[in-house]
This record gives structure tokens, C-alpha cells and sequence, in this order.
């Protein structure tokens, strides 16, 4: 399951609250019908909160898509990602002081991000505010405070230890961006990612193929529906808080079924439990008709993946002679070239 909060229980406590989490219970779950998930869908969509900036979110994707078309000469040869990078929120009230997180530091999402705009795709990076970004992994934490300083003169300059890092960082950010190869549209909530993510999804649709989703973010399982969520902060005076969350639907169905179902479709399974995480993976490739599915483990992100598909499983290592290596390297080379086959036609 995704993580919620910092705990895998259903339990989660928060001070002296207890929250508890009600998933449904598994024979509900696997009887769902393809008629009521397209229900819950439909109202999870028009219970959320409308998003602030929806126009100018439609507005960016279709100039960032149009330009790209026109670039190929309306051949439409581009070949687009989606990367949805770091972990979604569950508000628990509405003007919210309090929710419930997802694990996720962005690092795969942005690492992955600079391989593919590498490899020749235009990136639409969906990403949580405030996690990694593409092309600052290697600048320190606080870079404005730790790469720059003051002159006597009171010129801000940069510090001659960071200088290179920091002209690649703004110097390769700037061109992916200024060449019209790299959207980025932050998220906080569970319902902003959704929201959002479906918005490009339309975007991409006459992409057909050549489309990509690699949905690498971190999605809660399970939320509090908006109409049925307080308004205000949730006092603690009056006790322990026992609270329903339900599931969230399943969006990557609707996405591979009706949304991009021409698109290459990559989802993520994330375990702390190695004994289950195959056999994880390689349900959710069949429930959710995924063209791959790369498993990990918590502990052993950074170094190893395994990558799922219909007819193999494949180890994906980074290169530990190589000190600033990563997996995310031979990870998308890896990808790029099933991505190939599949728009070849020769795979799957
Ligand atoms: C992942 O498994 C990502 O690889 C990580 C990357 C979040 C572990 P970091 O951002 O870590 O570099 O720190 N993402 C998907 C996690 C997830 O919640 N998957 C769901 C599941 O496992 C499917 S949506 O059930």
C-alpha cells in the first residue's frame, strides 16, 4: 500500500488523536465492479475542491504540447513523459492545519526527470512542492544560503566551491526549460495531483504512443472526502478522534483504460516488506494493465529496482564503482528502449 502518514498500520496517531483508517474490506474491494469504480471516480472529481489554477494549467499544457508538435513538423515524432514525482496529501480539515502524508523524497522523480529530457523527451514533471527538483540534486540543502555570499561591495556572487554546480544546475534547468522541453506543475493534495494528472492525460492523448506516463509520486490509498471533511481545525479537547477515510479510486485503471490508453504506462511499487513485493508488482501490471512495473524496496531504493514486466523481471542496479552514480541512469536507458519496442510494435 501507498504509505500513509508515517505509519503502515491502519492506525495513526497524531498527538493524542488516534486516527483509524477503514479500508474496504477485501471482498467489497475485489468485487468491485468496472461500473462502480467509474462512481467512485466520478465522485471523487466532483466532490474535490475545484483547482485554483486550472486555466492556466490547461493553458501551459497545450502551448507546452502544441510547440512540441510543431517542433516535429505536426509528426507528432516527439516522444513526451509524464513524471509524477513525490508523495500527495490527505487534508483532514478543510482550511487544513493537520493531514496525512506520503512518503516520497522526489529524488527518483527528478533524477529520472534529467535522464529523459537526456534521452530526447519533452518532461511534464508533476511534482510535490517543496521535494527534489531536476538538475539541484547535487547543490546543497539551503543553496541560496550555502552558494552564495556578500561582497564588502554588496554584490551577492557565488561561492567559488559551488560556482560549478551552480552553473550547471541554472544553465541545464534554464535551456530544458527556455527550449520548451520541461513543463513543471507542482501539487500538494491528493486531489490536486488527480486533478491535475487527468488534465494532462487529455493533453497527451493524440501523443498516442509516443506518450509516457512514469508515476513514480507517492499516492495516498485512502482520504477524507471533501463534503464530508470539517471545516475547521479539528479541536483535541474533546478526546481520541476516531475518523473514516476512504479508499481513493483507483485512477491508474481510467488512466490506461480511458484516459492515454494508447500511452506507455509505467507505475511503481513500493514495499518495506522485500518477501511481498514482487508478487505485488506483478499484480498491480495485471490488475491495472501496466506495460511495466518497477518494484522497490524502502530501504534499497537508491541501489536496486526491479523491473516488471508480462514476461521478465529485470535488476536494475546502480553502478557502485562510479561514486556519483545512480540507478535512475540505467533505469530510464532501460525504459527508453522498451519504450522503442513499444512504439516499433515489436513488444507487448
Ligand atoms: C515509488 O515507489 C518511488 O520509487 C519512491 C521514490 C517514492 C520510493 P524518493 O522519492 O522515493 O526518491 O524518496 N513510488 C510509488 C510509491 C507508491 O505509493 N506506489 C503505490 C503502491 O506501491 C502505487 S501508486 O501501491
Amino acid at each position: 500500500m501507498c504509505v500513509v502518514s508515517s505509519s503502515s498500520s491502519s492506525t495513526h496517531h497524531l498527538g493524542s488523536s488516534n486516527f483509524q483508517a477503514f479500508p474496504m474490506d477485501a471482498t467489497s474491494n475485489s468485487e468491485t465492479t468496472h461500473d462502480s469504480v467509474y462512481e467512485e471516480i466520478e465522485s471523487f472529481f466532483d466532490s474535490a475542491p475545484p483547482l485554483k489554477d486550472r486555466s492556466d494549467i490547461s493553458r501551459k499544457l497545450k502551448e507546452f504540447i502544441a510547440r512540441d508538435s510543431h517542433s516535429t513538423g505536426g509528426g507528432g515524432a516527439t516522444r513526451v513523459v509524464c513524471v509524477t514525482s513525490g508523495g500527495t496529501t490527505v487534508p483532514l480539515e478543510k482550511r487544513c492545519v493537520r493531514y496525512i502524508d506520503n512518503f516520497s523524497s522526489g529524488h527518483r522523480g527528478a533524477a529520472s526527470t534529467e535522464y529523459f529530457l537526456k534521452a530526447g523527451y519533452s518532461v511534464i514533471f508533476l511534482y510535490r512542492r517543496g521535494t527534489f527538483q531536476p538538475f539541484c540534486r547535487s547543490l546543497p540543502e539551503d543553496p541560496l544560503l550555502e552558494c552564495f555570499e556578500v561582497s564588502k561591495e554588496l554584490n551577492v556572487q557565488v561561492c567559488q566551491s559551488h560556482s560549478e554546480a551552480v552553473k550547471r544546475a541554472i544553465g541545464e534547468h534554464r535551456a530544458a526549460v527556455d527550449e520548451g522541453l520541461l513543463l513543471k506543475l507542482p501539487f500538494t493534495t491528493i486531489f490536486e495531483y488527480l486533478q491535475i494528472l487527468q488534465l494532462i492525460a487529455m493533453s497527451m492523448k493524440n501523443l498516442e504512443k509516443h506518450a509516457m506516463f512514469y508515476l513514480a509520486a507517492a499516492v495516498s490509498d485512502f482520504y477524507v472526502p471533501w463534503k464530508s471533511m470539517v471545516e475547521h481545525k479539528i479541536q483535541s479537547a474533546s478526546g481520541p478522534l476516531d475518523m473514516r477515510l476512504v479508499q481513493v479510486p483507483k485512477m491508474l485503471s481510467v488512466l490506461r483504460n480511458d484516459w492515454v490508453p494508447m500511452a506507455f504506462c509505467i507505475s511503481f511499487k513500493l514495499e518495506t516488506d522485500s518477501n511481498i513485493l514482487l508478487e505485488k508488482a506483478e499484480k498491480a501490471l495485471k490488475k491495472y494493465k501496466m506495460h511495466l512495473v518497477v518494484a522497490n524496496e524502502l530501504s534499497t531504493r537508491k541501489e536496486v529496482v526491479v523491473v516488471v514486466t508480462s514476461s521478465e523481471k529485470i535488476s536494475v542496479h546502480r553502478d557502485k564503482n562510479e561514486a556519483d552514480a545512480d540507478v535512475e541512469s540505467p533505469l530510464i536507458k532501460l525504459i527508453v528502449e522498451k519504450h522503442s519496442s513499444y512504439i516499433e510494435g515489436s513488444d507487448y
